[in-house]
């Protein structure tokens, strides 16, 4: 053990004030936008300390604080870990003890930037139209009195009180897998400010700064056995470290209220004037096949996204996923090659350090599948190409989201539409499909509408029933 690692857990934050107020303090943001954001106050200054705000539970704040919200980012190589103790965060709040403490700290005259990572149902919209679901039960909260419970609900209320104070907005960067996220968020504020006063709306509207992004890391749960072998490798006991693969990728539109950011630039952030073709590439491409991956490896019994990957039959699939039916479908973004894109995944997909479960990335798949899967599947089939292999993946949610394997045993389903999906299973497969073609907030009309769709989602349920997962991904 070195002399003095410990003591880098028990970090003494900055007081200077923050510049930046994190929504959804969850694994992925620590190991991704903050290690940026680090980085790039350590290549060029400026006031980017981050205060992070967990809007569900204790859990994070109250490991972290011990550790002066100090904590390890360990990075896992095909060939071996390196870690780092990243200090950038200064303060954590946990929004259902004082929601109030939360808008005060967005509202700060410092704060010039709030990101999130509050996942794709953390915005309270409908997946299928990217519009505020204003019947969502946390947005009838808001509506009701000035202490909000959801995103978008603390997003307008803080931006009413910069506006009563005569203070500009702050910039709202979303760092969630949503299609054209910059887009989907400054929506559904506008219809949530909308509803509560209609010059707020419109002063957010002319003077707010919405930039679209796209992230890239992988960033699997932390486990128990990884606080142990963390603590094998540094002496210092840390309660709640990230673990991430070494890739990663940031693309941001450059759009910021006063243009002022931190120098991301300097760090090998992409700073783009139009994130769409990034965004599309990496949902589609990783996302998509993460997706597919997870429901067909969870149902042949794969544990990891390591173990689907290391599997010839899944890897030769995958790479027909990619080159036959999601790659056709993209424009490349200006400086990729979507064919080495694809292999790269591949490796990044194989490394056996990234413990990633199947189950961990099968949630929430009413709000993932519309962006990462079914509109290649809707592009592929208006074009006449042939979309078998993610037609199988729709298939393989839809007994993944029935509760029950293709074993017979239980499946802990995680998704806000659980309860609903779970009472769509029937015994004859064509009656399956009609219900689950019948999702409108899932499934884009062009795919409800589509009988030879429904045709060939039947088909390939049947094949899962009749081959299993694997027997059924080998005759695609
Ligand atoms: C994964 C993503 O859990 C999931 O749904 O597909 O978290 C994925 O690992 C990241 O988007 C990679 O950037």
């Amino acid at each position: 053990m070195e002399a003095g690692l410990p003591d880098r857990l028990h970090h003494t934050p900055s007081t200077a004030p923050s510049g930046i107020v994190h929504l959804g303090l969850g694994a992925f943001f620590r190991a991704h936008g903050a290690i940026f954001v680090a980085e790039a106050m350590a290549a060029s200054g400026g006031e980017w300390g981050i205060t992070g705000v967990s809007l569900q539970s204790p859990g994070t704040r109250d490991k972290l604080r011990p550790q002066g919200w100090a904590y390890t980012a360990l990075e896992l190589g095909p060939d071996g870990e390196t870690e780092q103790v990243v200090t950038v965060l200064r303060d954590v709040l946990v929004a259902p003890e004082d929601p109030q403490a939360v808008l005060d700290a967005m509202a700060a005259p410092s704060v010039r930037i709030v990101s999130l990572t509050v996942t794709e149902k953390g915005y309270c919209h409908e997946p299928s139209t990217g519009r505020l679901n204003a019947g969502h039960p946390d947005i009838v909260h808001d509506l009701a009195g000035p202490l909000p419970k959801s995103a978008p609900g603390f997003l307008v209320r803080a931006l009413q009180a910069r506006h009563a104070a005569g203070i500009a907005p702050f910039t709202v960067l979303c760092c969630d897998n949503l299609p054209e996220n910059g887009k989907v968020v400054r929506g559904v504020v506008l219809d949530l400010a909308r509803l509560i006063d209609p010059d707020l709306a419109t002063w957010i509207g002319a003077e707010g700064a919405f930039p679209s992004t796209m992230v890239d890391r992988i960033v699997p749960a932390t486990t128990a056995a990884d606080l142990d072998r963390l603590e094998a490798l540094t002496g210092a006991r840390d309660a709640a470290p990230v673990m991430h693969e070494p890739f990663r990728q940031w693309v941001v539109e450059d759009h910021f209220v006063g243009g002022e950011r931190p120098d991301l630039g300097a760090v090998g952030v992409q700073l783009v004037d139009d994130v769409t073709p990034f965004e599309h590439m990496k949902l589609r491409m990783l996302n998509g096949t993460h997706s597919s991956l997870a429901y067909l490896g969870y149902l042949a019994g794969h544990e990891t996204i390591a173990e689907v990957a290391a599997d010839p039959v899944f890897a030769q699939f995958v790479d027909r996923l990619w080159k036959t039916e999601i790659i056709p479908a993209l424009t490349p973004p200006p400086g990729e090659d979507l064919g080495a894109y694809a292999d790269a995944l591949a490796a990044r997909y194989a490394n056996p350090s990234i413990r990633h479960r199947t189950w961990q990335i099968a949630m929430d798949g009413s709000q993932k599948l519309p962006q990462r899967i079914l509109g290649t599947i809707a592009e592929g089939r208006a074009a006449g190409r042939a979309v078998p292999g993610l037609t199988l993946a729709v298939a393989a949610w839809m007994r993944y989201a029935s509760g029950t394997g293709l074993d017979g045993a239980a499946i802990e389903v995680k998704d806000p539409m659980a309860a609903d999906l779970a009472t769509l299973w029937r015994d004859d497969p064509a009656e399956t499909v009609a219900g689950f073609l019948r999702l409108a907030t899932v499934f884009p009309a062009a795919l409800r509408e589509d009988a030879g769709f429904a045709a060939d989602l039947t088909a390939a349920l049947t094949a899962l029933q009749d081959k299993g997962a694997r027997g059924a991904v080998a005759d695609v």
